[in-house]
């Protein structure tokens, strides 16, 4: 196995990159051959300052090393230190299809929220994406669900270059985490927690202080009913589930069982006493 994944040096990281990819890139270690890396080359896909995003990728890097990356159990580098990435970009350009990237999700949101310039950097994303993956010969991907139509986009170039030119590439899988895949705002649930459109009081960061965190989860919304179980219509709730599973590391069924009698404000309370 050859894990591979790569992770934004943008903003500062939120739970949600933490319990949907970071703690898998640790785990990663321990399963295979592990490569991560800091994409510095896909933070300017959007508005930039060299000199913040310099900074920035070396305050990613922290977080990882700290969060548990070790360097003699995995490979981890900066992707604008390895140009054959964005070589192999430009060769897998020749067998990605138009039409497939202006379907990407994340293009058509991230286009709509630019002001002044939508990149085609933006829209060539899932090819250096690709790039990054495939130059290594990588086995498994382990990201959240929002990354979920890249790998497949990846997956169909790998193919489709093989089909092309002979048996090159190798098709890798995506890996996604059965809790936690997905984690959401605090205080607008119906949308994924984020870097960019989030809002700071539903955005737990990974370097907020332990009275912070307690109180951004205290003033998590819910909903007007009172049972903790994960439905459609209760999203804070089922985000309050998946967040505590995530962090115990229990499934989600253990949650709602152990909380089926107290309500909500337990749920709530039990999240703020949990350390990750
Ligand atoms: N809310 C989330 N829940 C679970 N996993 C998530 N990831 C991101 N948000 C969530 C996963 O974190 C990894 C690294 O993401 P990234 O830094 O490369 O950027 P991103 O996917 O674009 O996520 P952000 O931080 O939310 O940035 P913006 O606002 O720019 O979209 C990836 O594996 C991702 O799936």
């Amino acid at each position: 196995m050859r894990i591979f994944s790569g992770i934004q040096p943008t903003g500062r990281k939120h739970l949600g990159n933490y319990i949907g990819a970071i703690t898998h890139y640790v785990a990663g270690q321990d399963l295979g051959e592990s490569i991560y890396c800091v994409v510095d080359l896909h933070a300017t896909t959007v508005a930039y300052d060299p000199a913040a995003l310099r900074e920035s990728s070396y305050d990613t890097a922290a977080t990882l090393l700290a969060a548990g990356l070790e360097p003699d159990r995995c490979i981890f580098f900066r992707q604008s230190d390895v140009a054959e990435q964005t070589e192999l970009c430009w060769l897998l350009s020749g067998v990605a299809a138009f039409g497939e990237l202006g379907r990407m999700t994340q293009f058509k949101d991230k286009s709509a929220s630019q002001r002044d310039l939508v990149s085609a950097g933006l829209f060539f994303y899932p090819v250096l994406m690709a790039a990054d993956v495939l130059a290594y010969r990588s086995t498994d991907v382990p990201v959240g669900d929002d990354q979920r139509q890249h790998v497949e986009l990846m997956r169909d170039i790998a193919q489709r270059f093989n089909a092309r030119f002979g048996e090159t590439l190798v098709v890798p899988e995506g890996r996604y985490p059965a809790v936690g895949a997905r984690i959401m705002d605090l205080q607008f649930p119906e949308r994924k927690m984020s870097t960019t459109g989030t809002s700071p009081q539903g955005t737990v960061y990974v370097l907020d202080e332990p009275d912070v965190v307690a109180k951004k989860i205290r003033s998590a919304v819910t909903d007007s009913g009172a049972e903790v179980v994960r439905a459609p219509d209760k999203p804070g709730v089922s985000n309050l589930i998946e967040i505590l599973a995530a962090v115990r590391g229990t499934d989600l069924e253990a949650v709602e069982h152990e909380f089926d009698s107290s309500g909500y404000g337990e749920i709530g309370r039990a999240s703020c006493r949990e350390r990750v």
